[in-house]
């Protein structure tokens, strides 16, 4: 059993190192950043409040106060981050890292924005 455990490990390791050498269409960076940000959805209720979302930025080095950047995303100001919201969010960013607009995010890309970001 230990074996299968480990193989499952590998493809899926696998198949994830080819997804992103091949770039990331906007539906795939979308699912992967709402992914990420629902970590820090702490009761588990689908959706991020301000005090969550402060907490999951707390580690980060912005220069805008997390509490500002959060009252611009709810854009329905019901003080919750939807998934629609964070998709808006987030297409926002795929438009800006895709520098060559072919519709796909390339490592590379985002290597270069990675270099020039402060958020
Ligand atoms: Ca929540
Ligand atoms: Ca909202």
């Amino acid at each position: 059993m230990a074996f299968g455990k480990y193989a499952l490990i590998g493809i899926v390791a696998v198949l994830s190192v080819a997804a992103t050498a091949g770039g990331m269409s906007l539906q795939d960076f979308q699912a992967m950043a709402r992914t990420r940000m629902m970590r820090g959805d702490a009761d588990g209720d689908g959706k991020l409040s301000k005090a969550e979302w402060s907490a999951m930025r707390a580690g980060r080095q912005g220069k805008t106060d997390p509490g500002v950047i959060f009252d611009r995303l709810d854009t329905n100001r019901d003080s919750y981050l939807d998934a629609a919201e964070i998709d808006a969010l987030t297409a926002k960013r795929f438009e800006r890292l895709d520098t060559n607009h072919d519709s796909i995010v390339t490592i590379d890309e985002r290597k270069a924005a990675r270099r020039g970001a402060d958020d």
